[in-house]
């Protein structure tokens, strides 16, 4: 059960992204950090609701691109302040994660939202940004040996770019392994284009990135689910 204070300034910071109010956003991000409220929580349910209130707001019109980047700003703004607080759990797993957005694509809220999720554990992430061409993944996977390859895509036409960067880094590294996810990405897609697997939010990605490490799932299951989120 959340404390009622936590839910009042989770509303606060929902409420702040939506209305693009980058001033109460950090305010409110402030008094997470000072009143030492769960940093992760904030994130999750906070931030990230107000996102995608924002995005039904883009879909149903009431919503423009000038709207949706004040909002991007208004989140950015608040994730720097509380991403520094987020509890790390030392869980001894050697992760070596690659993460991008594909070619074209400069939505980046969601791969950034998966890579907190990934710190949280102590993966050691190699962060290519966004509208990255396929060469500097299969070079970025070859130059770290990264466990771990994961592609983000907000766009269907920006999408298929994801089919030719799994048979690149595959065809360079064999045993690199791939996750593929954003707003149009299905277990279907990431099947047929041959990752290794799909995630529809940050911490399915997180739980999928853990049991492709090798890690037991009974560790996650116990240690990560109930853990984090206190
Ligand atoms: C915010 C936004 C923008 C912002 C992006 C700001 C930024 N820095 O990211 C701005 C204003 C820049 C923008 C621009 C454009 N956008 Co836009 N945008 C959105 C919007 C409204 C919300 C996206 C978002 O941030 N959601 C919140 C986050 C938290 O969720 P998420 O991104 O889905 O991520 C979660 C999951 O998908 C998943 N996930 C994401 N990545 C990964 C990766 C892995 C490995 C895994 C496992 C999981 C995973 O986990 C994440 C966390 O839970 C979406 C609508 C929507 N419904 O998604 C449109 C949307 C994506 N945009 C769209 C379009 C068309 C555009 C523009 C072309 C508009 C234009 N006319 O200029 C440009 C494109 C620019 C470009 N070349 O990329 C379309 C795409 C349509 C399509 N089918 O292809 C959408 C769907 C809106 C629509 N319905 O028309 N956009």
């Amino acid at each position: 059960m959340l404390e009622k204070r936590d839910r009042v300034l989770f509303e606060q910071l929902k409420e702040g992204i939506i209305l693009f109010d980058e001033e109460a956003v950090v305010r409110t991000a402030e008094a997470v950090v000072e009143e030492r409220i769960n940093a992760l929580k904030a994130i999750m349910e906070g931030l990230v609701p107000g996102m995608e209130h924002v995005a039904d707001l883009y879909e149903r019109q009431d919503y423009f691109i000038p709207e949706l980047l004040m909002c991007t700003e208004a989140l950015y703004a608040g994730l720097n302040i509380l991403r520094p607080h987020v509890a790390k759990y030392d869980l001894n797993i050697k992760g070596v994660v690659v993460i991008g957005v594909v070619k074209g694509d400069v939505h980046d809220i969601g791969k950034n939202i998966i890579k907190v999720m990934f710190e949280v554990v102590g993966f050691e992430i190699h962060d290519l940004g966004r509208d990255v061409p396929l060469a500097q993944f299969v070079k970025k996977q070859l130059d770290t040996n990264a466990d771990l390859v994961c592609l983000s895509a907000m766009m269907t036409t920006t999408m298929v770019e994801m089919r030719e960067i799994i048979t690149s880094v595959k065809k360079r590294n064999p045993k690199a392994r791939i996750i593929i996810g954003g707003a149009p990405v299905t277990g279907e897609i990431a099947r047929q284009y041959g990752a290794d697997g799909f995630a529809p939010d940050a911490s399915n990605a997180l739980k999928k990135a853990i049991q492709m490490l090798g890690v037991l799932k009974k560790v996650y299951n116990e240690f990560i689910s109930d853990s984090i989120f206190k």
